[in-house]
Parts: structure tokens; C-alpha cells; sequence
């Protein structure tokens, strides 16, 4: 729910510089201890009791094993904990200052990454990406549009390398290909470890080229993805979120759950569709 508090933490200058040179942000201590705390103990229930109702649930529980990497989607409606993140008062008003009112989150997951077993075995490559899949493809245009970005909430410590950090190229937002090393282990030119430590928040465009760095630590790195874009972009998870809880949200979270009232409002919103939009209105005129 927002309140006063959000508008604390708009977007600074500076703020705004940086992501559009480097196309990434951290945001330190966006969450304290507690809610960390309270938001692991979420991740891990579901980690160890994967469930099943869905098509994403199912597929990622025939893949679940407790010593490999755990990517789970469509989270977000799954505990009242999640939910409060989405429209968090250190990170949410910074997504509206970068992607404007029409936004929603068409994407979730979070990761839990236990230290690599396979460490020593093989030579192993990163997989570096720009997100949106055929976005990259299909849309014209050098760079492509932004389109989206995500914040990761860090649940884990990562402020050292090679504890499965987020991997990034900083500025390569900016462009369409980046030449990525053949020999099955180098970084692409460029390439930084993100460092951050638990209750950090790591804002990132979904055009920056990144990837998952592996973990030769003792610990497993938690981290969850909040995926938000424009509401005319189609989810890229199930969403299969109760219909009972869309109705007990307040409206703002309903919009940012894929809420509407016509498909036409997706592109040509009415206020019904973007409570978000006279929030704003109401407490800053926009
Ligand atoms: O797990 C990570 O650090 C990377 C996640 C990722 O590549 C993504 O969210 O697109």
C-alpha cells in the first residue's frame, strides 16, 4: 500500500544518471533484516515443498533438487510476504520515476543458488543474456527499446565475488550484440561481478547484458526478481493468481498484478486501470 513514505524515495539525479550510463542500480539496505529475514523463510518453504498447480510450478518441480539451482516463477501471490515487496516504498517509487504509471509486473522468479557442486568438474560458461527472448529479435532499432526492467532483492550476502553474484556488462544496455567468449569460461570485455549485501536492491534494464555467476562459497544465495514493464506487454509467467486475491488487493497492487478493465485499457488505460497514475496525480501532480 503506498503511503507518504514512498515519496522519500523517488529517483534521485544521480540515481537516474547512473542507470541510464551503466544500466544498473544498487539501492542498499531497500529491506531490513527482519523483512529479509521473514521473506527467506517464504522462499525456503516453497524451495523445499515445491508445489504443483500450475504449468510453472509443475515444471519446475520435476526439476527441483535441493543441491542445484532453484528457479521458481509466478511467486509473487504464493505469500503475503512477496506481495509487500511489489510495491516496496525504497524500490517502488524509483520504478515509476524510470518506467512511468502504465506498468504492472508481467514477470517474477526468485533463485536459490546452493554452493556448485559441479565446482573443478568442467570448465563452465555463464549465460549471459539480455531478457525478453524474442524481444531481442523482433523489435528494431539500436539500442531496442527498454521495455522493462527488474529489481533483485538480495537475501543473501553476495558483497564479495564468486558467491553467485549477478554478472553484468555495465553500459551494454546500450547496444544490441555483445561478442561473448567461446572458450567456455572467460567474461564477455567489461564484465563486473554486482556486489551487494542482504536487503540490498539491484535495479537492472532488461537490455543490459547479465548472467548468474556461479557460487564457490559455503552458503546458498537467495534472490528473488521482481520483473516490471508496461501493461501492454504480455506476462511471461502463468500469473495464476487467485481470482479471490485480485478482489481483497488494494487497487494500486491490483494494477501491478495485471488487473485492468478491458484489453483496450491495457494500451489506452482509463483511472479504473491505472490507480497508480491518480495516486500520483493526487500526491504530486504529474
Ligand atoms: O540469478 C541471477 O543472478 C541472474 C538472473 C537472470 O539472469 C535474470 O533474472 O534474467
Amino acid at each position: 500500500m503506498l503511503d507518504e513514505r514512498h515519496l522519500e524515495h523517488r529517483l534521485t539525479d544521480a540515481e537516474r544518471e547512473q542507470f541510464e550510463e551503466d544500466g544498473y542500480l544498487v539501492v542498499e539496505s531497500a529491506i531490513p533484516p527482519d523483512i529479509v529475514e521473514g521473506v527467506e523463510e517464504a522462499v525456503d518453504y516453497i524451495w523445499r515443498n515445491p508445489p504443483l498447480d500450475d504449468r510453472d510450478s509443475r515444471a519446475m518441480h520435476a526439476k527441483a533438487d535441493l543441491t542445484r539451482n532453484f528457479f521458481f516463477p509466478n511467486f509473487l501471490w504464493r505469500d503475503r510476504r512477496f506481495l509487500e515487496l511489489l510495491d516496496w516504498h525504497t524500490t517502488f517509487p524509483k520504478v515509476w520515476d524510470i518506467l512511468s504509471w502504465n506498468i504492472y509486473s508481467y514477470h517474477s522468479h526468485f533463485i536459490v543458488t546452493p554452493p556448485d557442486v559441479d565446482r573443478g568438474k568442467k570448465p563452465q560458461t555463464l549465460g549471459w543474456h539480455q531478457d525478453s527472448g524474442r524481444a531481442n529479435a523482433e523489435l528494431e532499432g539500436e539500442p531496442r527499446a527498454r521495455l522493462s526492467l527488474k529489481v533483485a532483492f538480495w537475501l543473501s550476502d553476495i558483497s564479495e565475488p564468486d558467491k553467485g553474484n549477478l554478472w553484468v556488462v555495465p553500459g551494454s544496455h546500450k547496444v544490441n550484440r555483445i561478442d561473448r567468449p567461446t572458450d567456455g569460461i572467460s567474461h564477455p570485455a567489461g564484465a563486473i561481478p554486482v556486489l551487494a549485501k542482504a536487503g540490498d536492491a539491484v535495479f537492472f534494464d532488461r537490455r543490459l547484458f547479465h548472467a548468474r555467476g556461479l557460487n564457490y562459497s559455503e552458503e546458498t544465495r537467495k534472490v528473488l526478481f521482481y520483473g516490471y514493464g508496461y501493461r501492454w506487454i504480455r506476462p511471461k509467467d502463468d500469473m495464476s493468481i487467485p481470482v479471490g486475491l485480485m478482489e481483497r488487493v488494494d487497487p494500486i497492487t491490483r494494477q501491478l498484478l495485471g488487473g485492468g478493465t478491458s484489453g483496450n485499457g491495457y494500451y489506452s488505460p482509463n483511472d479504473e486501470d491505472v490507480p497508480l497514475k491518480v495516486w500520483l496525480e493526487e500526491h504530486e501532480p504529474i
